[in-house]
């Protein structure tokens, strides 16, 4: 190892390190002209690698740029793009609020279509309305409306239900809700089957003839749509205090963030007023938790939403009841807001042992007789159901091909989780084999499914067949492939902050990986935490030295340790906060 920067800058560009689980890089594709990226930077203002990274998602002219750092939040939709039915569902619950019927809200277990219910129940309630929520309970009657939901409500005196992120495939629970005497409002944005069930209405901007232009808003965003629209029809209505949706923007951001909706155009706009909410949040639930998750409410990006708070909010979902999800963001006062935090994080313990400990059961199953399958197909008796689908993502880590958990219950049913690689479409997957569920969904990506457990071998079977045949020529490549090339002296505190107004990153918006080629180490690179590599870097020539941590590649210290350049660096910039001290640092996710 040479420490000494003018030796290190004299040495040639240095052979790839190349090791075995480590990721091969695909180099950013090639920059526009000079002229061009210089003349955007200027037109903005700002450093080249941000004309850089608007150029590469399509940006090209100032305006383009103002709209895309400062998209309108929730602009007003007229009648040419509301939801189909919205002006319906207005009337009647205009109806039932002048009549005093009570209304239902009657959401899902997971953050999606809890924050809906809240927003929505909190809505009506503020509007004057009679209102009343439910959630079902996975391991009691299961996923959205139930016969068993829809008992309760009408013993409790329901006679409207307004369904959040469910509905939209329950024709025979809201004929059931007829029979009772229950008049049923679906809001949803699932995939609209052939036959829709006989509601009163149905907001969806996935059913046929919704002229909704934006198809991937959340469940929380078509309950929010029906609450801001109602809101405004009963507005200056004598008796009635006006409601401003746009408060609740911050409960629409957290549903949408954890159902992973596309983050461009509308739902951009929305996740991004929702999330600079947060920080004033008039919802006491939402604010204690913040707190207590430690994360900063004033600089919120989606990480912090999904690896700190959507998994809280979703352990106790996962063990049994979502229930004190809801009655968190309906917490009046703080003490009691705690408590329900106090019993998510309780909650959120456990989920993590049992998700370790069926983890590295499946992995023993694996290495003990399923190494040479294409794709992964275990199952248990002994793993529970609300951590299948972070089992199932772990096993892809791990092996990189399709992965299927399955938790058999005592009837002899299996609930079936599945992720999956490139190349492996997990929704055509299944659809070639629709005969051995009960019930599936999902899309290319992640999928569900319930299946008899005499079905398990005829599944794994039929898997394992099609992943062999789509790899017949090797799996698939293990590559990281950069976003931008950057030049590390423009990676400063400016340049983070620039970085910020690219928030939030999500599908269809993810975050940039950004390359720097010929990158002089300095320093002596060591492990932390056994398998991390921390070491130091800075850019051909001089600059200043920055910080790199990367994880889980301290097989490479070795190799690290043996040169004074790096052929190629990919990695996102972030503020590392140590003792109190910020610094920049570089999350490297590939060496070469
Ligand atoms: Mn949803």
């Amino acid at each position: 190892m040479i420490v000494s920067p003018e030796h290190a800058a004299a040495s040639e560009t240095p052979a790839p390190l190349a090791f075995e689980g480590a990721p091969r890089i695909v180099p950013p594709p090639p920059r526009e002209s000079d002229e061009i990226r210089r003349a955007l930077a200027a037109d903005i203002n700002g450093p080249l690698f941000v004309a850089d990274l608007l150029l590469a998602r399509g940006i090209r002219t100032k305006e383009d740029a103002r709209a895309f750092f400062l998209p309108e939040a929730a602009p007003a939709m007229d009648g040419a793009q509301a939801l189909l039915g919205i002006e319906r569902a207005v009337d009647l619950l205009g109806g039932v609020r002048a009549r005093g019927e009570r209304v239902a809200v009657h959401g899902d277990y997971d953050v999606d279509g809890v924050t809906g219910a809240a927003l929505l129940y909190l809505g009506l309630r503020d509007l004057g309305f009679d209102a009343d929520w439910i959630l079902p309970n996975r391991f009691d009657g299961g996923y959205g409306l139930t016969p068993r939901t829809l008992d309760q409500l009408k013993e409790r005196g329901a006679q409207w239900v307004i369904s959040v992120d469910t509905g939209v495939s329950a024709v025979e629970e809201v004929e059931y809700a007829r029979s009772i005497g229950l008049k049923v409002i679906i809001t949803d944005h699932h995939q609209a089957p052939p036959v829709l069930p006989s509601a009163e209405v149905i907001l969806n901007p996935n059913q046929p003839g919704c002229p909704y232009p934006n198809k991937g808003l959340s469940g929380c965003g078509v309950a929010w749509r029906l609450l801001e629209a109602l809101s405004e029809s009963l507005r200056g209505t004598p008796g009635v205090p006006f409601v401003d949706a746009a408060k609740h923007l911050d409960l629409l951001a957290l549903g949408s963030l954890a159902d992973n909706v596309p983050l461009h155009g509308e739902n951009r706009g929305l996740v991004r007023a929702g999330l600079r909410r947060m920080a004033a949040s008039q919802n006491v639930g939402l604010r204690v938790l913040l707190e207590r998750t430690g994360v900063d409410a004033a600089a919120l990006t989606s990480t912090d939403i999904l690896f700190k708070v959507t998994p809280l909010l979703n352990a106790t979902g996962r063990l049994g009841s979502p229930e004190t999800s809801l009655k968190l963001f309906l917490s009046a006062d703080e003490r009691e807001a705690h408590r329900h935090v106090d019993k998510m994080e309780a909650a959120n313990v456990k989920r993590r042992t049992l998700d370790q400990g069926n983890t590295l059961e499946a992995l023993a199953m694996v290495e003990e007789r399923l190494r040479d399958d294409a794709c992964l197909v275990v199952h248990s008796e002994a793993w529970h159901e609300g951590v299948i689908g972070i089992v199932a993502a772990r096993l892809v880590d791990k092996y990189r091909r399709p992965s299927f958990v399955l938790s058999v219950d005592e009837r002899g049913v299996a609930k079936g989780s599945g992720r999956t690689v490139r190349g492996f479409n997990l929704h055509e997957a299944l659809a070639a084999h629709a005969h051995l569920f009960e019930k599936w969904g999902g899309h290319a990506f992640a999928c569900g499914f319930s299946i008899r457990a005499e079905n398990i071998p005829a599944f794994r079977e039929a898997m394992v067949a099609r992943a062999a045949a789509i790899f017949a020529d090797g799996p698939p490549p293990h590559e990281v492939a950069a976003t931008v090339d950057v030049d590390l002296r423009e990676i400063t505190g400016d340049g983070l902050l620039w970085l910020r107004r690219f928030e939030p990153f999500g599908p269809r918006n993810e975050a940039p990986l950004f390359h720097a080629a010929d990158v002089e180490l300095y320093g002596v690179p060591r492990l932390v935490g056994e398998k991390h590599l921390k070491f130091s870097v800075r850019a051909p020539g001089g600059g200043q030295t920055l910080d790199a941590i990367a994880f889980n590649l301290g097989h490479m210290l070795d190799g690290l340790e043996q040169r004074d350049r790096l052929k190629r660096l990919v990695f996102h910039p972030e503020w590392n906060v140590f003792r109190g001290q910020k610094r920049i640092q570089l999350r490297v996710v590939a060496i070469e």
